[in-house]
């Protein structure tokens, strides 16, 4: 099992002020940050990240959404860094979400859910390649 995930703080929670309590949370909740870079997807490279999502019927506005702001990218640390922080953020829609979690928080939809977070081990290491080189990874 690997010890490492990765995370995007999206457009909705840039926008609205969050990305500092996210932050603030994620680390207060045991996660190192082993990179971390702010910075803004264009469509070809939202829909190259989401490419898995590319049939399904929410795939034009989620594109539309990752790249309409900033984001922040992260690849963090902790035990069983995967599952852990997908209970962190709760569910995919807020609506669903678990009191306390990030999604409960700070997401305003399902589509604007204010944070990413890998599904998987493997996953976690293509997503973190997708934004940071080896060096970038402290
Ligand atoms: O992994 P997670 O982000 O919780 O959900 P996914 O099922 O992988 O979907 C990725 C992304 O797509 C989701 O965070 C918001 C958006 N989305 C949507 O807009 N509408 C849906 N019904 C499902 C997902
Ligand atoms: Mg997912």
């Amino acid at each position: 099992m690997s010890n490492r995930t990765f995370t995007m703080i999206k457009p909705d929670a840039m926008k609205n002020g969050h990305a500092g309590a996210i932050l603030d949370r994620i680390i207060k909740e045991g996660f190192r940050v082993v990179a971390l870079k702010m910075t803004k997807l264009s469509e070809e490279k939202a829909g190259e990240f989401y490419a898995i999502h590319r049939e399904r019927p929410f795939f034009g506005e989620l594109v539309e959404f990752m790249s309409s702001g900033p984001i922040i990218a992260a690849i963090l640390e902790k035990e069983n860094a995967v599952s852990s922080f997908r209970t962190l953020i709760g569910a995919t829609n807020p609506a669903n979400a678990d009191e306390g979690t990030i999604r409960k928080l700070f997401a305003t939809s399902v589509g604007e859910n204010a944070v990413h977070g890998s599904d998987s081990d493997e996953n976690a290491a293509i997503e973190g390649a997708f934004f940071f080189s080896g060096l970038e990874q402290i």
